[in-house]
Order: C-alpha cells, then sequence, then structure tokens
C-alpha cells in the first residue's frame, strides 16, 4: 500500500514567521535574520500519525503581487494555517479581510480543516515585561475562528512553543479530511461504473 501524502499550506502577510515556523519544526532552527520568501517553497517530514504519514507544507509569499496566485496554491490543500503575528494587528487583519476570502473563494470551508496561528508568542511576554500589550485581542481572532470554524493556536518559533502540536495536529486533521475526499471520489467512481454497466449501449 503507498504512504499516504497530504499537503498543508501556510498563509500569512510577510514577516509573521511562517517560514521560521516550518524550520523549527523541520529541523529544530530558529534565526533571527531569515530570507524573505519571494515565490513558493515545499518541504517535507514524515510523521507517525497512526500509520506513516508524508506531510508536505508549502511556504508561501504574504506579498500582494502573490494574492493573485493564492487560490491555485490553495487547490489541493488539505489543511490551511493562517499565520498573523500576535503583535500585529495588520497582519491579522490582512488575514481576516484578505486570505480568508480568497480560501472561501476555492475551498469548502465548511470542510477543510482551518487553523489560525497566532506567532511570536515569545514578544508578548517581552512586550509584558517592558509593560507592552498584544496589539490583537483575543476576541478578535475567536470571532474570526467561529466565523470559518477554525482551530486556534499561539506559537512562538523562536522558542519552538506549541510548534509541534500545530503541525501535528494539523497534519492529523488533513489526513482525516483526505481520507473523507477519497472515500467520496471512491463511491462516485463506483457509482459511475455500476451506472455504465447497467445502462448499456
Ligand atoms: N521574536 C520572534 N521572531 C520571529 C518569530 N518567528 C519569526 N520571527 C522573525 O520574524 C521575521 C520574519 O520571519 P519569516 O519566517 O521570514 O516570516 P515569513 O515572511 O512569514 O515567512 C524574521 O526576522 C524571524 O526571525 C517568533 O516566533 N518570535
Ligand atoms: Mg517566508
Amino acid at each position: 500500500m503507498n504512504e499516504e501524502e497530504v499537503k498543508v499550506t501556510m498563509i500569512g502577510s510577510a514577516y509573521v514567521g511562517k517560514t521560521s515556523l516550518i524550520l523549527r519544526f523541520i529541523n529544530n532552527e530558529f534565526s533571527s535574520e531569515t530570507d524573505v520568501t519571494i515565490h513558493i517553497g515545499c518541504y517535507a517530514k514524515n510523521l507517525e500519525l497512526g500509520e506513516p504519514v508524508k506531510v508536505n507544507i508549502f511556504d508561501t509569499a504574504g506579498t500582494e503581487r502573490f494574492q493573485s496566485l493564492a487560490p491555485i496554491y490553495f487547490r489541493g490543500s488539505h489543511a490551511v494555517l493562517f499565520v498573523y503575528d500576535i503583535c500585529s494587528e495588520d497582519s491579522f487583519n490582512q488575514l481576516a479581510k484578505i486570505w480568508v476570502p480568497q480560501l472561501a473563494n476555492v475551498c469548502d470551508l465548511e470542510k477543510m480543516p482551518v487553523f489560525i496561528v497566532g506567532n511570536k508568542t515569545d514578544q508578548l511576554e517581552e512586550n509584558n515585561i517592558s509593560g507592552k500589550i498584544s496589539k490583537v485581542s483575543p476576541g478578535q481572532v475567536t470571532d474570526l475562528a467561529t466565523k470559518i470554524r477554525a482551530i486556534q493556536f499561539e506559537t512562538s518559533a523562536k522558542t519552538g512553543h506549541n510548534v509541534n502540536k500545530l503541525f501535528v495536529e494539523s497534519s492529523r486533521k488533513a489526513l482525516e479530511y483526505k481520507k473523507t475526499i477519497d472515500l467520496n471520489k471512491n463511491t462516485n467512481s463506483l457509482m459511475l461504473n455500476s451506472y455504465r454497466s447497467s445502462s448499456c449501449c
């Protein structure tokens, strides 16, 4: 039997830490000087989720130029991670106003596993110590998560907080979703075959 493969896609504005989250997960490393992702990158990791699964993680560029291409990358995804920076209200607003509607155009948000990921929690701790607070209110995030039935996560690529948990959980959900799609495909082709064999020409 072939090994299962799933596609998980990361979306969000530039600098929120998408590439850093992936590199923390894949190589357990963090750099404060990452290169800006210009096009799209694909990383893979094998996980044991009750069965061996190859997880393909697609890293995208959060630039305006990329926005028109987004639907192409969303297609075929089994889970989508919407990432924002917990200290940047703009990055959260872009999720709500740009990326979520883009995804809704091409994917069935009722069924597709979606995660909303507030990254850079380490900064919040540092800011709290120096008297500043997060610019994105938890209420805003919960409202959006409820609206699109998303699972909420808070992470830090810098400290590694919740990073493994995020990718394991999203890969597990992606696998469940893929299996329902495969099952539907098989059922449809069985129905088509039985229709063909019963409607002889
Ligand atoms: N403090 C902190 N900085 C982070 C974190 N994740 C990413 N960064 C930094 O934020 C900048 C942008 O990260 P990058 O992964 O390139 O963002 P991307 O454009 O979304 O892929 C880099 O300087 C990273 O080192 C984090 O969890 N905490
Ligand atoms: Mg990047």
